[in-house]
């Protein structure tokens, strides 16, 4: 955090932190946005505004995974820079304020307005909200309070976005995420359990930049972030086309590293950029470790059968993908060369269009789980 008064160059200076460091930083933002590296500049301008952003950052039902993935990025790369341009009033998770100079510090700059609203976690709705209570208030009653003078709210996590573990069956609490219950303000939905942090900053910096949030998609998603399935950027996937499939944990396909789907991979129908952008500065990915997608920033993903494969049939005709039922070996060469040459076709940089329409694509097509929970809600105001 920054110290008052202390230009945004100050702060840089005195933790070490290089311009060299800075435009590092600005040039990756640009490239998380899918901006030409041009915009790395203007990023730039943007982030050393003497003007810090006002945040109120709330926690409601969840397991503080998102702020732990934001707070842990390695300094200077992610969080700490942004940290640097915000003003976070309220957090409290980690502010040093506690009880009513807590509380008091949040009614100030509630009533100060043009704040930014984070919101970590699940709203519980059932017996008026009692199951998550902070300083007497229910999640509910917190969450309007908050969203009433703050200028956007970006939901981070899959709890806040689509209630997440918190909403899985038997949803006890009657979990519900941001947009269900806040209609009348720009809401910008970072789903992931628990949200990349990359994705958090390069939101923030977008806002800081255009003045504007992001292009999103149906579910208020950035398109920067989730407008690719895992399964279009997965670096398995010239397995997969060729039929080579992981069987059983440690055989000969997992050491080599061949495509997870048959251990219950959500690839397909998962979309998110984590095989671009990665975890931990960009070490690694669940896939890239050998786990399956579990499809963790899918609405319901908890109920989708961790490691059960998807039924594909559902999402592309049977002759755009290999057989799947059988061992690689088994798989007649010619078949798999011709599948493979359609994929190709299909998967290329010119045929994601093509790719994208045959898995109704333009529809946001998604697995049965969630056609329901969509359906009930109508987010058309959001976009
Ligand atoms: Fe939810 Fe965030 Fe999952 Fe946890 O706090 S998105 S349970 S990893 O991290 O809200
Ligand atoms: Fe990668 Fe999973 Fe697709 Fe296989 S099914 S290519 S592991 S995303
Ligand atoms: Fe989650 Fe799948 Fe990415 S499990 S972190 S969406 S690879």
């Amino acid at each position: 955090m920054h110290l008052l008064g202390e230009t945004l160059q100050e702060t840089f200076t005195r933790k070490g932190i290089t311009r060299r460091d800075f435009m590092k930083f600005c040039g990756v933002m640009a490239s998380a946005l899918a901006l030409p590296k041009s915009t790395a500049d203007l990023i730039a301008r943007a982030l050393e505004s003497p003007k810090r952003l006002p945040v109120i950052w709330l926690e409601l039902q969840d397991c503080a995974g998102c702020s732990e993935a934001f707070l842990r990025t390695p300094t200077p790369t992610v969080g700490e820079l942004v940290l640097d341009v915000l003003s976070v009033d309220y957090h409290e998770t980690i502010m040093a304020a506690s009880g009513h100079a807590a509380e008091a510090a949040k009614q100030a700059s509630m009533a100060a307005g043009g704040y930014i609203l984070v919101v970590e976690g699940a709203i519980s709705t059932a017996d008026d909200g009692g199951y998550c209570c902070i300083a007497g208030k229910s999640s509910m009653d917190i969450i309007q309070e908050a969203a009433k003078n703050a200028v956007a709210i970006v939901a981070i996590g899959t709890c806040a976005t689509f209630g997440g573990i918190p909403k899985a069956a038997p949803n006890p609490t009657s979990a519900v995420g941001v947009m269900d219950v806040i209609r009348d303000k720009p809401i910008i939905n970072l789903p992931g359990c628990p949200v990349n942090p990359v994705n958090l900053s390069a939101t923030i910096v977008h806002y800081l930049t255009f003045n504007r949030l992001p292009e999103v998609d149906k579910l208020l998603r950035p398109l920067f972030a989730y407008g690719a399935k895992i399964h279009d950027n997965c670096e398995r996937r010239g397995h997969f086309d060729a039929g080579e499939f992981v069987r059983q944990w440690g055989d000969e396909g997992h050491r080599k590293g061949w495509c997870l789907y048959q251990m219950g991979c959500k690839g397909p129908v998962t979309f998110h950029n984590c095989p671009t952008v990665r975890y931990n500065n960009g070490t690694s990915w669940p896939v890239a470790s050998g786990h399956p997608c579990i499809g963790c920033s899918e609405p319901g993903f908890w109920e989708m059968k961790t490691y059960e494969p998807i039924t594909l049939y559902e999402f592309a005709p049977p002759e755009q993908f290999p057989s799947v039922e059988k061992p690689s070996r088994e798989i007649n060469p010619a078949a798999v060369a011709i599948s493979g040459t359609a994929i190709g076709f299909i998967t290329g940089a010119a045929g994601a269009i093509a790719y994208n329409a045959l898995t109704n694509r333009s529809g946001h097509q998604k697995p049965e789980i969630e056609t329901e929970e969509a359906e009930k809600s109508d987010h058309s105001d959001h976009t």
